[in-house]
Parts: C-alpha cells; structure tokens; sequence
C-alpha cells in the first residue's frame, strides 16, 4: 500500500476527531477471521455531531459556491480517486475478502461515476410553464438538504459512489454511515475528500451500528433524505423510524434475479455469465443471477457444464491475484449461507457440488464456502425465493416462455433480471414482460453510471445511476410571478 490512511478517527467538519460515544474496534479479516486493524465507530452523539456540521455546510459554503466549482472540486476528487485505486483496492479486500481481481475491476470505474455526476452539477435547470400573460411560472431545482447515506458490506465504495455522486452534484451534504463489518474503505474515502479540498463538513463519515448510530441518523430532525442500501426488512424499520419527520427516502433491497437460458442461446456466452454470476463477489451482490432459469431440452447439459466450472473456480486468499473467490465477508453471512444449504436439501432440492464450509490449510480460520449448486430447485422452495447472499446456484428447469415468465416473476424482488437467446422477438416479447428494474439481454451485469439502476416490487425505492438518480436528492420549487401586479 503506497497511502497511508488512518482508520481510529472519524471524520467529522473537516476533522478526524476521537468518537464521543463510540469507540475503536478491531475490524476483523474474513480470509482469517482476525483482527487486522483498529477502526473507529460512533454513537449517536457523533452521528449528531456529523449532522450538525452538515447542516452548517449545507446552509453556509456548498450552498454559495456556485455548480461549477462544485462541479470542479467533485472532478478533482474522481481524479484523486482514479490515482488510489490499489490503495482502495487493498482496503476493501482486506476487510470484506473480496477477491483483488475484482476489486481492482469495480473500483477501477467508480472515478467515472463521480465524474459523470460532477458533468450534470450544472445543468439543473428547471422549466418554463406556458400560462396566460397574467403570470410567468417556472420551476427550480434545489437540492433536498442534508442526506443520510447508509450503506452494506458487501460493495461499500460503489454504493458510497452511487450514493455521494448525485447527492453531491445535486447540492447535498453527507453524512456517510457504512456498515459495522465493513467501515475501513469508507474511511480512506474521506481522506481523498479532505485532499480534494471539499469545504469542511460537506462529507462526514461515521462508521457505527445500525441500530444504534444508524438508527439515530435515520430519526433526525435536521436529516432531510436517507438513501440506503441493505436488507428489505432493515429498511422497513427505517421507514418506521423516519417516519416521524417524513423526510425522503431511497430504497436499494436486494433481489433473487432470474437467469434465463434458452435453449436456443448461445450456450457457451451464457454460461460464461451464469455461472460467474453464481460466484462473483462470493455470491454476495443484489444482481447477481442467483435462479438459473434453464429450457428444458438444454437443462441436463447446463447442470454438468456448472457442476465442471464450479470445479475450476479458485477459492483462496482474496489478496492473490490468481484468486476468482474470496471468503464470504462476515462470519453472520458464512452461517446464513451454510443454513440455505441445509433448507434446500431439506426441501428435496439435488447437491449436485459444494455446500460445505473450506477448512483446507490456510484458508481454516477464514469465512471460505465452496461454489454451490442445486439442481430440480423448484420456483416455490425457499432457496428459490430468498436472498441467499453466497456462492449458491439454483438451477430450474422451464418448459418455453410463459413458463420462464411466470417463474422470473415469481418472488417478491423485481430488481435485475437476464436472458439469453439467438430470437430477436422472443428476446424483446419476454424482457417486456419481466418483472424488474434492470433487463439484460445476451449479456449480464452490465452496470454503469448512466444506466439507471433500482428495483420494483420490494426491490426498493427510485432509481441509481443515469440521470435519474438526481430525481430523488432534488425538489422542485415552483414560482409564480405576476406581471400585472394585480391579485386576481
Ligand atoms: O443488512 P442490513 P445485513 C441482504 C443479504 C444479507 C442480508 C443481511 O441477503 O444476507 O441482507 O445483511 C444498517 N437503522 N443484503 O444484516 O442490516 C447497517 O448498519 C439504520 C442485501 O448486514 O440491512 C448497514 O450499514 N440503519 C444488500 C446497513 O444498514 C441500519 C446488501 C445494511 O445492513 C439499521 C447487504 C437500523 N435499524 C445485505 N439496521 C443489497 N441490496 O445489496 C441496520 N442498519
């Protein structure tokens, strides 16, 4: 590692101050269930702390520099990070065991999403709305105040991009909650704030409990909006206790994705996808193709050809280069996964590889899980209808379009969704018909800064990425002036 970020403090107004009411704790490193570093965490008095130096940077020095100094200062933040993405790289796997191959890949592009919203800070007009000669009426765009970021464990630095880029551009301020297993990345992100010269108090980072600091931040009064990534039921919690002030709410809950092998496709690019879906991220990503949908006539020859890659998959320490899988990132997930694998042997499903906990020198203190498969899982089997969250495949044999449909929309998630075939019209008729916020065609896990990204039923709430994504850190104002000055 070539920057050395500290991890004991927080960063409150432009500070690294010691927590009131939190502490420092080890943060542990799921490839060997140790410490490997001390992390800060706050209570409520930081999280209070963070609100009130937002709020004083909201209604002082964000609010008067005008967009395109924001704009400037948010490009030169992305250059800042496009120069420290090893180091971010190093941090994020160290502490959630994400494999560096891939780390390196996804936080290799996250400088981009802060620079294409630092590209839209000024150019947040509102409109002219045509009336009689009596009045002229416009709208304006302001940005909803101070926001709340709350954010997982699995992908901390990209949800903090999807999260600061627009809430910035927009105009916001920040107060940036990760998540208790995985704080330490978070923190190295509000180094390259402070070096990018952000006005003291723009972004505030307080690791902390949910329950507890994170609770606490969602209640606040002087908190305008919660953008939160996480678990559906957490969020309903925060719905409960936000609603006391009714401020504003974005919702990224997760998904049971369906990935739909025709039998027409071409085989080998969609396996390709399917089974690095499988196993990205340890399994742990709300987009990934965790229900392999497969047309019956191809079905025996996709369960064999997922039971061979799962063979050649290397498992190991995340920090290898050779690795493709790391650990899953918290000894809670590890348990949660191994006990989908008990449910779906209990509900009848077939093991066809994996399933076990990997306890082989050097990988035994770690939160390691071989690449799992299931096959004959029904649509209506709990390891078909629940976020899993590890390297587990659950493969479900259809027979032709309706069929596919009706299992695709089949649970209570609506939030990405994937199809592979060769027939132009089958292609659009079915993802037409598909329940979700994101359809993939003949590819999967295409995601960017300009597509937006989001879920429908209880996916969540608004929309991440793209131009959109501004829609929910804005509000619209609308003046009426008249130009007779007569009251009529
Ligand atoms: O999520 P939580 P968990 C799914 C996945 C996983 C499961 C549990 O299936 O196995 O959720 O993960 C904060 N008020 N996803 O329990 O609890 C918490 O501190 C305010 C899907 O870790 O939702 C953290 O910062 N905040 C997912 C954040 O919420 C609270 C990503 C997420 O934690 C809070 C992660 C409260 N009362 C897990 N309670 C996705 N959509 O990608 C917790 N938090």
């Amino acid at each position: 590692m070539t920057r050395a970020f500290r991890f004991d403090r927080l960063f409150i107004g432009g500070e690294w101050v010691t927590p009131i009411d939190g502490g420092v704790r080890s943060s542990i490193d799921p490839a060997t269930g140790e410490s490997w570093g001390d992390v800060a965490y706050g209570g409520p008095q930081d999280i209070d702390r963070a609100v009130a130096a937002a709020r004083e940077a909201f209604e002082g020095p964000w609010r008067r520099m005008s967009p395109w100094e924001r704009a400037a200062l948010l490009r030169r933040f992305a250059d800042l990070y496009a120069a420290s993405v090893e180091d971010l790289a190093q941090v994020e796997t160290r502490d959630n065991g994400r494999a560096i191959r891939e780390s390196r890949g996804d936080i290799g592009l996250h400088a981009q999403y802060y620079h294409w919203f630092a590209s839209l800070a000024d150019k947040l007009g509102g409109r002219t709305i045509p009336m009689d000669d009596s009045v002229h009426a416009f709208t304006s765009r302001l940005p909803v105040g101070v926001v709340g970021t709350i954010t997982p464990w699995n992908v901390p630095l990209m949800a903090a991009a999807w999260k600061l880029g627009p809430a910035l551009a927009a105009g916001c301020t920040v107060v940036l909650k990760p998540a208790e297993q995985t704080p330490a990345s978070s923190l190295a992100l509000a180094h390259l704030f402070e070096e990018a010269g952000f006005p003291a108090g723009v972004v505030n980072v307080v690791p902390g409990d949910g329950p507890t600091a994170g609770a606490h931040l969602v209640a606040h009064p002087q908190v305008d909006k919660i953008a939160f990534t996480g678990e559906g039921e957490t969020a309903k919690t925060i719905l409960r206790t936000g609603a006391e002030t009714l401020k504003r709410f974005s919702f990224e809950l997760g998904g049971k994705a369906p990935h739909i092998l025709f039998a027409d496709a071409d085989l080998d690019q969609a396996l390709n996808a399917a089974t690095a879906s499988a196993w990205t991220l340890c399994g742990q990503s709300c987009a990934l193709g965790s229900r392999v949908l497969v047309e019956r006539p191809i079905y025996d020859e996709v369960v064999d050809q997922f039971r061979q890659r799962a063979a050649r998959v290397r498992v190991g320490i995340p920090q290898d280069p050779a690795t493709h899988m790391g650990p899953q990132a918290h000894q809670q997930q590890l348990d949660k996964t191994l006990s989908y694998v008990g449910i779906g042997r209990d509900e009848g499903a077939e093991l066809v590889t994996g399933g076990s906990r990997i306890e082989r020198d050097g990988l035994a203190g770690g939160y390691f899980v071989e690449p799992t498969v299931f096959a004959g899982v029904a649509p209506d089997m709990r390891i078909a209808q629940e976020e899993i969250f590890g390297p587990v495949a659950a493969l479900i044999p259809f027979d032709g379009e309706d069929e596919a449909v009706a299992i695709a929309n089949g649970t209570r998630y609506g939030l990405t969704a994937g199809l592979w075939t060769r027939d132009t019209g089958r292609a659009h008729r079915v993802s037409q018909r598909i329940e979700a916020g994101m359809v993939w065609v003949n590819t999967y896990r295409y995601i960017r800064w300009s597509t937006p990204y989001g879920g429908v039923k209880q996916s969540g709430w608004g929309r991440e990425n793209g131009i959109e994504a501004l829609d929910s850190y804005l509000e619209t104002r609308t003046t009426i002036v008249s130009t007779t000055g007569a009251f009529a």
